[in-house]
C-alpha cells in the first residue's frame, strides 16, 4: 500500500495542475467525496487535487450524486454510523459505498477507479443479518428505468454469473429465459448494499426459482456448478467466439456451429461464405476484440468532431454508448451526429467519410442511407433497429507516439483498428436518439417496455407516440422521462 500512495504523491501536481483538470472528468460515473473526520483538512486538499489531476470527479459536498465516500483510519461501524446520521439518498437511488483509503491510492496508481472489493469496504468488518434497510428490497421498482443503476456496484460476480446464464440462452434463441436472467441481474446492480444471504432476496423483483437457486449455490458454494459447465462448454464457447466477430449474430453463428466449425481459422478458409463486413471482421479481429478505452475514445471524438465541423459548421458531435454511461471501455464507440437547423444534416455523413477516408483513415464503413422517409417507420416499435442514416465504420487510429515501440524496442504497429458507428440524427428528433443511443441495452428495453404497458405509448429513437401516432415535443431527455411520469436518470445511473 505503502509504494503505491508514494508513487501516487511523487506525481501529484501542483495547484495549478489541479484546478485546470476540473473541467476534463474522464470517469463521469464517479463521484468521490472525501469524509474528513480522520483526515484533516490538508491531507483532504492534497487527495483532492491529486484525484482532479486524474480526471477524477471529487466533490466538495456530501450530496445524492456521491458514489464513492473515501475515509481513513476509520473502522466499520465508524463509517456506517457516520453515514447513518446523512439524509437518505431519494428513493430508488442506492447509497454511496463507503470505502477505505486503499481504494482510493489504488484507483490513483491505477490511474482510474479500480473495482470495488470487499477488502475495499467499510461494511464488511460488520456483516449484517438482513438487508441494510429490509424496505429497499420492498421497494425496489420492477423496471429497470424506475431505478438507478450506477456502473460500479456491490454484486459483481453474482450478476456476471446471470449474466451468463443470459448470453447462452441467447446462444439458444430462448429470449424469454435471456430477458428473465439479465432482469434479475440488473436487481442486483440496483442493490445499496451486497447480497450475502438468500432471504435478501425475498421482495425482490424478477427473481424466480432458477435465478434464486444460482445465487443460492453462488452464496453457499462461491461457484455455481451450471454456470461453470456453460462456461466451460465448447457450444458456449463458440457461440461466443462468432459472435463477437464484427457482422455476425446468433444466427449464422449458430448456422456455423450446426455445420461443425469452431475455429475462426476455419472461417477464414472459407472467405466466399462470409459478407465483406465479417472478412473486414476477421482481419482485424484481434484489435476488435481488444475493448476500447476512453482514451481512444476520446481521441477519436476529436477527431471525428474536427471532420464533421469541418463538413458543416455548427453541427454535433456526441458520445454516446457505454461511454456516455461512464464505462471505462467498450467493444465500439459510438457518435450521435446533428445540427441545430433540420435539414442541414442532410449529404453530411457521406463528406464525413470521404474526408477520413482520403487521411486513410478507414479501414472499412458501410453507409447505410435514412429510412425516415419511409410510411409509417417513425412510430414502429423496435428495441434495435432505427431509420437513422448511419455509417458502420472500422477505423485506424493512430497510437500516440512513444506506443509504437515495446520494451524490447522491436516495431509495432503504428496503429489499432476500432470500430466505430457514426449515426445521424435530424435535430427534433435528437433527444430521443440520445437517450436510445446511450442504452444500456436493457435499460431501452425496460424504458420501451415501461412506456408500453404502464403508459400506452410507444418509445422508440425517434419519438414518443400516442395510440394515434401524435408525437410529444421534447426539447431534452429530461422532457421524455418526465412525459413517461418518470425521475430522471442521469446516463451513469442508466448502467441496467
Ligand atoms: N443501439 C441501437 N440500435 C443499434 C445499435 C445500438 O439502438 N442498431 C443502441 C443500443 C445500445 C446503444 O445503442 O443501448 C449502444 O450500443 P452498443 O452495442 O455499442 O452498446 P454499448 O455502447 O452499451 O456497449 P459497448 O460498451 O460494449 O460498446
Ligand atoms: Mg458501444
Amino acid at each position: 500500500m505503502l509504494p503505491k500512495r508514494r508513487r501516487a504523491r511523487a506525481r501529484s501536481p501542483g495547484g495549478a495542475a489541479a484546478s485546470s483538470a476540473l473541467s476534463s472528468v474522464l470517469f463521469p460515473g464517479v463521484a468521490i467525496y472525501l469524509a474528513e473526520p480522520r483526515m484533516g483538512r490538508s491531507r483532504r486538499a492534497f487527495l483532492t487535487r491529486l484525484a482532479l489531476s486524474k480526471g477524477f470527479r471529487v466533490l466538495d459536498a456530501y450530496s445524492s450524486e456521491v458514489t464513492h465516500v473515501v475515509m481513513e483510519r476509520t473502522s466499520a461501524e465508524e463509517a456506517v454510523c457516520w453515514q447513518e446520521q446523512k439524509a437518505a439518498p431519494p428513493p430508488g437511488r442506492p447509497r454511496p459505498a463507503l470505502l477505505d483509503i486503499s481504494w482510493f491510492t489504488e484507483s490513483m496508481a491505477a490511474g482510474q477507479p479500480v473495482p470495488v472489493e470487499g477488502r475495499h469496504r467499510l461494511e464488511v468488518a460488520k456483516p449484517r443479518k438482513g438487508p441494510p434497510n429490509p424496505a429497499a428490497a420492498a421497494a425496489m421498482p420492477a423496471y429497470a428505468c424506475q431505478r438507478s443503476t450506477p456502473l460500479m456496484h456491490h454484486n459483481s460476480s453474482l450478476s456476471e454469473a446471470l449474466e451468463t446464464l443470459a448470453e447462452a440462452a441467447g446462444f439458444e434463441g430462448s429470449e424469454g429465459r435471456l430477458l428473465s436472467f439479465h432482469r434479475a441481474a440488473s436487481v442486483l446492480k440496483a442493490l445499496p448494499w451486497p447480497v450475502t444471504a438468500l432471504s435478501q432476496l425475498q421482495g425482490l423483483p424478477h427473481f424466480g426459482e432458477h435465478s434464486s437457486s444460482v445465487i443460492q449455490e453462488l452464496l453457499e458454494r462461491g461457484v455455481c456448478e451450471e454456470v461453470e459447465r456453460v462456461r466451460c462448454s465448447e457450444r458456449y464457447r463458440t457461440m461466443k467466439l462468432f459472435t463477437q466477430i464484427f457482422g455476425v449474430g446468433v444466427k449464422t453463428a449458430n448456422q456455423w456451429y450446426q455445420e461443425g466449425l469452431r475455429t475462426l481459422d476455419e472461417l477464414r478458409e472459407q472467405p466466399q461464405r462470409l459478407t465483406r463486413r465479417q472478412q473486414a471482421g476477421l482481419q482485424h479481429h484481434l484489435d476488435l476484440c481488444t475493448p476500447v478505452g476512453r482514451p481512444d475514445a476520446e481521441a477519436l471524438q476529436q477527431l471525428v468532431e474536427a471532420t464533421v465541423g469541418q463538413a458543416l459548421p455548427g453541427a454535433t458531435v456526441t458520445l454516446t454508448g457505454g461511454f456516455r454511461r461512464g464505462k471505462l471501455q467498450g467493444h465500439d464507440v459510438d457518435f450521435l451526429i446533428t445540427h441545430p437547423e433540420e435539414g442541414r444534416e442532410v449529404g453530411l455523413l457521406p463528406s464525413v467519410m470521404s474526408q477520413l477516408q482520403s487521411q486513410g483513415l478507414v479501414l472499412y464503413h458501410q453507409h447505410q442511407p435514412s429510412h425516415l422517409g419511409d410510411p409509417g417507420h417513425l412510430a414502429r416499435q423496435s428495441h434495435t433497429m432505427d431509420a437513422f442514416e448511419r455509417s458502420l465504420c472500422i477505423l485506424r487510429l493512430p497510437k500516440p507516439s512513444g506506443a509504437a515501440k515495446g520494451a524490447d524496442s522491436e516495431p509495432r504497429s503504428t496503429w489499432k483498428a476500432v470500430r466505430v458507428d457514426l449515426v445521424v440524427a435530424p435535430w427534433s428528433q435528437f433527444p430521443f436518439a440520445l437517450l436510445g443511443w446511450t442504452g444500456s441495452k436493457l435499460f431501452e428495453r425496460e424504458l420501451r417496455r415501461f412506456s408500453r404497458k404502464e403508459k400506452g405509448l410507444c418509445l422508440n429513437s425517434h419519438g414518443l407516440f400516442d395510440p394515434e401516432q401524435a408525437c410529444f415535443p421534447v426539447a431534452s431527455e429530461e422532457d421524455i422521462f418526465r412525459h413517461l411520469g418518470l425521475e430522471y436518470l442521469p446516463p451513469e445511473q442508466r448502467n441496467a
